[in-house]
């Protein structure tokens, strides 16, 4: 399990440099610190990757921070750990899939990216295996949970918003048991420094705009995986795009379900098929939305 808080000594034996170099860093700036009231240096996990990010720096001793041993980000890039992702996914080994997430964050790409071009690409091809009867359905509602608990220890690595942050808020309609896209919608946005919160998964429309009227956040997602009535969806649609409007907030609609034709009787702010594009919608919003490193090239 990942450490939230660490010690300039344990970063120091992870990296491997003095700690007297660490601790150098640190009062350059270099990596963010807090003193405990004993005047001892702590460090938030979340800065010390933003550093590792920045600085290129290897991990040797990845198990120091919590992370699964042999953490690292030498060479990790997309194309390779697509497949491996998708096996460990299959067999329920959480440390693999951990250690591959991790190793890609840490080489620089973003979470959108990781979602967009290894997960949701896994997923597809596990929802195939599953179709033609190739695997258990177990492994892919075990893999579901085991992406959850992963999105969490990444969450603990990026930065937490700044307190006068944009807010933005989504979810799922009622129909709609999809949990993992809107999670990962909640964590793309934060990771470019927005307070994003997903409610989650079967929320009634009706909910979705008191939660609109309520929060009155800069940009409300819906998710939309999959649609029982158009009839119906078209009509969840209108009340939110118009209380949307209301209060000012943009409505970014996106996900499996939404064909054109759907979309065509339905309105929005914007519609994104990838969370790369819901970034680049976001940063119109808010031009404080921080500047992402530019990922590897991934081949798609
Ligand atoms: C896991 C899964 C489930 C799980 C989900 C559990 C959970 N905790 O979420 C559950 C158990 C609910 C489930 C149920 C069913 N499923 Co299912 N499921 C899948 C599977 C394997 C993965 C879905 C997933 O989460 N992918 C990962 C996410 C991250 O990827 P994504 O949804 O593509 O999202 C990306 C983009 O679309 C985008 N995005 C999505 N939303 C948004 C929103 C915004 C704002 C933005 C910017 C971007 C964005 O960003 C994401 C990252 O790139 C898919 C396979 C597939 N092709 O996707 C089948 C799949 C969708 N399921 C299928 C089927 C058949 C079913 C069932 C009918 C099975 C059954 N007989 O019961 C039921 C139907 C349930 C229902 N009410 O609709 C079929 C659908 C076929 C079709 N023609 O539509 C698929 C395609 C599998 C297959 N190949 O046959 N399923």
């Amino acid at each position: 399990m990942i450490k939230h808080i660490v010690t300039p000594k344990q970063v120091a034996l992870a990296i491997g440099v003095s700690e007297a170099s660490l601790k150098r860093w640190c009062d350059k700036g270099l990596l963010r610190a807090s003193r405990t009231a004993g005047g001892h240096r702590r460090l938030p996990i979340s800065g010390v990757f933003e550093f590792l990010r920045q600085s290129g720096h290897q991990i040797v001793r990845p198990e120091v921070l919590g992370l699964p041993t042999t953490t690292g980000h030498g060479d990790a890039t997309i194309e390779r750990v697509r497949e491996l992702m998708q096996a460990a996914l299959e067999q329920g080994d959480e440390e693999q899939v951990e250690r591959l997430v991790m190793g890609l964050y840490l080489a620089g790409y973003s979470i959108g990216d990781i979602c967009d071009k290894a997960f949701a690409e896994d997923f597809r091809r596990i929802g195939h295996n599953w179709e033609n009867g190739k695997i258990e359905v177990y492994r892919e509602r075990r893999a579901c949970e085991i992406v959850h608990r992963v999105l969490g220890q990444l969450r603990a690595a990026v930065t937490p918003p700044p307190p006068d942050a944009p807010c933005a808020i989504g979810a799922t309609l009622e129909y709609d048991p999809y949990t993992l896209a809107t999670a990962m919608v909640a964590l793309t946005l934060r990771e470019i420094g927005w307070s994003a919160e997903s409610y989650g998964t079967g929320n009634p429309a009706s909910t979705l705009c008191a939660a609109i009227r309520d929060q009155r956040p800069r940009l409300f997602w819906l998710s939309v995986s999959t649609i029982d009535s158009l009839e119906r969806f078209v009509e969840d649609g209108r009340q939110l795009y118009e209380t949307a409007a209301q209060v000012g907030t943009a409505l970014v609609v996106g996900g499996r379900a939404l064909t054109e034709p759907v979309r065509q009787r339905i309105r929005y702010s914007a519609y994104c098929d990838t969370l790369g594009h819901l970034v680049a919608f976001a940063r119109t919003l808010d031009s404080r939305s921080v500047q992402t490193k530019p990922s590897p090239a991934v081949a798609t």
